[in-house]
């Protein structure tokens, strides 16, 4: 039910440069003590940790030009590409541990330019309350983490377009929005007119969240590179109070399961971001264990023996 038979990669990016609040660079350690690695080797897979990679620390400085931090944000997104883009030349299934979500753009070039080598399509799947698709001038905070899909469609920065090495790293076509409730004003105009195609919350109350994942995961292959890109905000505040921003009103635990069971049953899973899980604000590392639940899900685990 996955890509996963070269093994899979954990890759700590242990930083919050690109958020509001401190605390996300304790995500992946969070996660390493709720079993994230004993969860997926229980899978018959050789689950090998590459440790944390090392970046600049959070200088708490604000906004220059409309970014915060945005040297920092280069440098571990740089590190990033690289470690990621290493575990998928050799075969295997990366998974990268946040850190905040402006390190979507480090992995997801990384997969698009794998994809590029591979001759595979691409298909992200983004599991958020927020779009993330700010610009400098829309912003409202400067936090990169609110930028990474603009980024990666080639509104941003020189140096973090760029990183990947071709701009754009994807296309809108090649995304798709999960559970999305929080949206800037500017930043709606600029998800509309580049057509990315969003399951918002309004969407998920009206259609079911199996209808919404049946048309995320519509026209995937055998040539499919998938890849998820997991905000943990994306969760309802109620089963995830470990993160810093977030949204009442998001999907519950069954709705979230099952968006990882249909991804699962795909067979496609090639790569993974679990980001934004802040354990300052957590109770209990209840949010870490959730999101090593749903992953659980995300690698086969299922209630029942189910049909082929
Ligand atoms: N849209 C807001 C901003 O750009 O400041 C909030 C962004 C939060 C981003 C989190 C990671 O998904
Ligand atoms: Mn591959
Ligand atoms: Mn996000
Ligand atoms: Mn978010």
């Amino acid at each position: 039910s996955h890509r996963a038979a070269g093994g899979v990669s954990l890759i700590g990016v242990p930083t919050d440069v690109g958020a509001g609040s401190l605390g996300a660079r304790m995500g992946p350690e969070a996660l390493r003590v709720a079993g994230i690695a004993q969860a997926i080797a229980q899978f018959g897979l050789d689950v090998k940790d590459c440790g944390n990679l090392s970046g600049p620390a959070n200088p708490g400085q604000p906004a220059v030009n409309g970014f915060r931090h945005l040297p920092e944000v280069v440098q571990w997104n740089q590190t990033l590409h690289d470690a990621m883009y290493a575990e998928l030349s050799a075969g295997r299934l990366p998974i990268m541990l946040g850190g905040d979500h402006c390190l979507g753009i480090g992995s997801i070039s990384a997969v698009a330019r794998h994809c590029r080598d591979t001759g595979k399509k691409l298909r992200v799947l983004w599991f958020d309350a927020h779009a993330d698709f700010n610009t400098a001038t829309l912003t409202p905070s400067g936090n990169i983490h609110g930028m990474p899909v603009a980024c990666l469609c080639g509104h941003g920065p020189q140096e973090l377009i760029e990183i990947g090495g071709h701009v754009p790293a994807i296309k809108p076509k090649d995304i798709r929005q999960i559970g999305i409730r929080s949206v800037d004003e500017g930043e709606k105009r600029l998800v509309h007119d580049m057509g990315i195609e969003v399951f918002d919350m309004r969407y998920i109350d009206e259609m079911g969240m199996r209808h919404a994942m049946e048309l995320a995961l519509a026209l995937i292959d055998s040539n499919t590179h998938l890849h998820v890109s997991l905000d943990v905000d994306f969760l309802d505040p109620t089963i995830a109070p470990g993160v810093g921003t977030t949204v009442r009103g998001g999907p519950t635990y069954r709705e979230a399961q099952l968006c990882m069971e249909m991804i699962a049953d795909t067979g496609r899973l090639a790569s993974l971001d679990v980001v934004e899980l802040n354990p300052a604000l957590d109770e209990r590392n209840r949010t870490a264990e959730l999101a090593v639940d749903l992953i659980e899900s995300l690698f086969g685990k299922s209630t029942l023996m189910r049909k082929a």
